[in-house]
């Protein structure tokens, strides 16, 4: 199996389109393909500006629409009422075993590098959002990849995802570019 790992669309519809055209375009190699997104689904924040194309009604008709691909996990900026638009549930954090190890998914704003996951071990894999600046950090034995934003990246980042493998993770941007990457062994 192969995942798709983004976050923080922010109801930017137009770059959520891009992000699943990208997904498309790998599924004849990789047709069980599976998306998990990662929370701040819909809503701007009040903190941030209005993203490009800011549509929160086409993001719910896309992702419904993708349903049965996608799982999708509840961030800081989502809401009670974004789960009347969605005709998929909005689940808190969730692990699951990848070859042995531990992958774990989160928005990010309780867990990450500096609050990890409970029960994570070193060779385990933590993706989070939240902070909308792609990045790998190692610490103590545990990978964790702050997979970026799709709606707002923060400080001139690009648009960004992670994709994981059986035996690999990589850190994509939307031109297709590779940002980080590293192996799964053993
Ligand atoms: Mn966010």
């Amino acid at each position: 199996m192969r995942m798709f790992i983004a976050s923080d669309i922010h109801g930017s519809a137009v770059n959520l389109e891009r992000f699943f055209g990208i997904v498309d375009s790998a599924l004849p190699e990789h047709p069980d393909t599976k998306v998990v997104l990662l929370g701040d689904t819909y809503n701007h924040g009040p903190r941030n500006p209005l993203p490009e194309g800011y549509a929160p009604m086409r993001v719910a008709k896309l992702l419904n629409d993708a349903m049965s691909f996608i799982t999708v996990i509840k961030g800081n900026c989502d809401s009670e009422v974004d789960e009347m638009i969605s005709n998929f549930p909005i689940i808190g954090d969730f692990h699951m075993d990848w070859n042995g190890r531990t992958v774990f998914f989160t928005h990010g704003h309780k867990v990450n590098p500096d609050c990890p996951p409970t029960g994570v071990r070193p060779g385990d894999v933590v993706f989070y959002g939240h902070f909308h600046k792609p990045s790998v950090t190692e610490k103590e034995g545990v990978r964790y990849v702050c997979v970026g934003s799709v709606g707002i990246p923060f400080d001139g980042t690009p648009r960004s995802y992670a994709v994981l493998d059986e035996d690999k993770v990589t850190l994509k941007d939307f031109d297709g570019n590779v940002l980080d990457s590293f192996a799964l062994n053993g």
